[in-house]
């Protein structure tokens, strides 16, 4: 037993309806249908956010208050989605380990490169995976990455699967 693992709590934020809630069942192997979330939910290691904290600036400090209490924050961008609800660099004000997610990626309408130029405008530093919750691309490479906590041992980790780090 390794007692330097440290534990991981990861808070997710997003846009209304961009699939953080879809997401966060597939982390944790639920076999659950979303309905939409009103308030903060606090799921085994994840915190799942209402996509009304993101879209309206009042509730920015309501994040910021959530973000305190964990280790990493989720950016989700769904890949159908024309625009981003992220301020430029957002993530920059958020002193902790930062992993955006391209969602939807099985969708009709997903445009992946699109929706990897919106996260990484708001995010400057740190990987960006490709995901979907319904086809679970992308899932594992969530699921490790969140596992390290530092920069550099994502960087090892994405080095190792053979993929480009930021
Ligand atoms: N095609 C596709 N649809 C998805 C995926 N993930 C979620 N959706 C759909 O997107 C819609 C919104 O999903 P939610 O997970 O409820 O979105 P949310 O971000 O939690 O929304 P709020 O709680 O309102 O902020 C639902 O109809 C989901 O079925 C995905 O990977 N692919
Ligand atoms: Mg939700």
């Amino acid at each position: 037993m390794r007692d330097n693992v440290k534990k991981t709590r990861a808070m997710i934020i997003g846009a209304i309806g961009s699939g953080k809630s879809t997401l966060t069942n597939a982390l944790l192997g639920k076999d659950e249908n979303s309905v939409k979330t009103q308030t903060l939910n606090y799921k085994d290691w994840i915190v799942d956010t209402p996509g009304e904290y993101m879209e309206n600036p009042m509730y920015y400090k309501s994040l910021m208050a959530t973000s305190l209490e964990v280790t990493h924050v989720l950016f989700i961008q769904d890949a159908s989605a024309l625009k981003s609800s992220f301020p430029p660099q957002f993530s920059m004000g958020i002193p902790k380990l930062p992993i955006g997610i391209v969602t939807k990626s099985d969708h009709p309408q997903a445009d992946v490169e699109r929706a990897r130029n919106f996260l990484r405008r708001a995010m400057p530093k740190g990987p960006i995976v490709t995901a979907s919750s319904f086809t679970k691309e992308g899932i594992e490479d969530i699921k490790e990455l969140a596992a390290r906590h530092s920069f550099a041992d994502m960087e090892d980790y994405l080095q190792s699967k053979g993929i480009e780090s930021w």
